[in-house]
């Protein structure tokens, strides 16, 4: 009796816990079928499980477990594959804490040394998506090009690689001078980096602004990466990231219609530690109500960052054209404003934005990634639905 699977493979020595692969078997009596999804839960796993015979079956192994006597047969690929962390798992493999979604899984950037990820809208329609996609997810954004500058036209660019999500601004939301805006968004007035609607729980992780009009005069774009704003902050004042990092904030918004509310930190890490979401919007932030102290310092972490964020050198400018529609990750970019010209019979600044899912993205990416082979006998099941 044992308690552990030992195997080499490629080299290397691979040890899996009884519980681990009891819990991972793929016969059909603990995986169904048709889904492959999981018919075992760890309530079927007797207490004290242990390995009472392996065999070798060429390509696979055989694995019996006691009490039960439960059999499993698991192909040496596949158990490769799946290495655990830190105990002969390949470097780069998607690790535990690896969702894609920290500074891990990105391209931190400074606008001095970033390549535009752009690419026209004919382009991506015929081949481009992928490529496109992942800018997103690597980058932080793409600008599509030669969009039609039509209305609604921002809806057909979500729709490519997602869902809408909807909001209390619409399916789609129309960024103009409005004349008794709700939102500092429908007026001219410059708007300083953020990250919108942090007054939400989730946050809408996606957004897209499509210009269907440019102001005569003002009205740029900006665009800062806020995980590389993060992690310089951080090695320049690890006290004060830890302070944002640990200080929950509250933000809200309430019109006629609406009263939302959520409290978050302004940078929130991984269960690991690492960098997963910036929320950082001025305008909707409310009354912190900590202890004096706690206060005190936040406001000093605080200032220091909104300092770091809004310098020049992290600033991407962009100045958007008719028919540009931005696709960003709002988890980790933040995007601005300059204030613009509204002079009278000049044609009006008009954008449409809406908001999306970047797990719904990162699906259609990998979905469109998929190779030929990707077979349930192969994968045993759990990376085909
Ligand atoms: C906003 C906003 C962008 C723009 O109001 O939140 O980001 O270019 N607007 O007007
Ligand atoms: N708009 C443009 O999140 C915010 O409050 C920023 C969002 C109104 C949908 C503005
Ligand atoms: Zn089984
Ligand atoms: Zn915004």
């Amino acid at each position: 009796m044992v308690t552990d699977l030992e195997l080499v493979a490629d080299g290397r020595t691979l040890r899996f816990p009884a519980v681990w692969l009891r819990d991972n078997c793929p016969c059909r009596q603990c995986r169904d079928p048709g889904t492959g999804q999981k018919l075992i839960d760890a309530t079927g796993i007797p207490n004290g499980l242990a390995i009472t015979l392996i065999e070798d079956a060429g390509q696979s192994v055989r694995v019996t477990f006691g009490p039960g006597e439960h059999r499993s047969v698991f192909s040496r690929a596949w158990l490769a594959a799946h290495a655990l962390d830190g105990d002969g798992a390949v470097d780069g493999d998607s690790t535990a804490d690896g969702d894609g979604r920290t500074e891990d899984d990105k391209e931190l950037w400074l606008p001095a040394d970033l390549n535009l990820p752009a690419m026209s809208w004919p382009r991506y329609l015929a081949g481009g998506k992928s490529q496109a996609l992942r800018a997103v997810l690597r980058l932080g954004f793409v600008l599509l090009r030669d969009v039609p500058a039509e209305p609604g036209r921002v809806l057909d660019v979500a729709a490519s690689f997602g869902y809408v999500r909807e909001t209390n601004y619409g399916r789609l939301f129309d960024v103009r001078v409005e004349p008794a805006p709700g939102n500092l968004a429908y007026t001219s007035q410059a708007i300083r980096p953020h990250t919108d609607n942090p007054y939400r729980d989730p946050a809408p992780t996606v957004q897209l602004l499509h210009c269907l009009r440019a102001a005569g005069e003002g009205g740029d774009t900006g665009l800062v990466d806020g995980f590389a704003a993060a992690a310089a902050f951080r090695a320049a004042d690890p006290e004060s990231f830890a302070t944002l990092a640990n200080t929950p904030v509250s933000f809200g918004y309430v019109d006629k219609e609406t009263e939302l509310r959520a409290c978050l930190p302004l940078i929130q890490l991984s269960p690991r530690g690492r960098l997963r979401g910036i929320r950082f919007n001025n305008r909707s932030m409310r009354p912190l109500r900590r202890p004096y102290a706690e206060v005190t310092a936040f406001y000093a972490a605080y200032r220091r960052w909104a300092e770091l964020l809004a310098r020049p050198e992290r600033r991407l400018d962009l100045r958007l054209t008719p028919g540009d529609c931005l696709v960003f990750d709002n988890t980790r970019m933040l995007h601005a404003r300059t204030a613009f010209s509204v002079s009278a019979g000049e044609l009006r600044r008009h954008l449409q934005g809406c908001y999306a899912d970047l797990d719904g993205l990162a699906s259609t990416l990998a979905v469109l990634s998929r190779s030929g082979n990707h077979g349930r006998s192969e994968n045993q099941g759990e990376e085909s639905r």
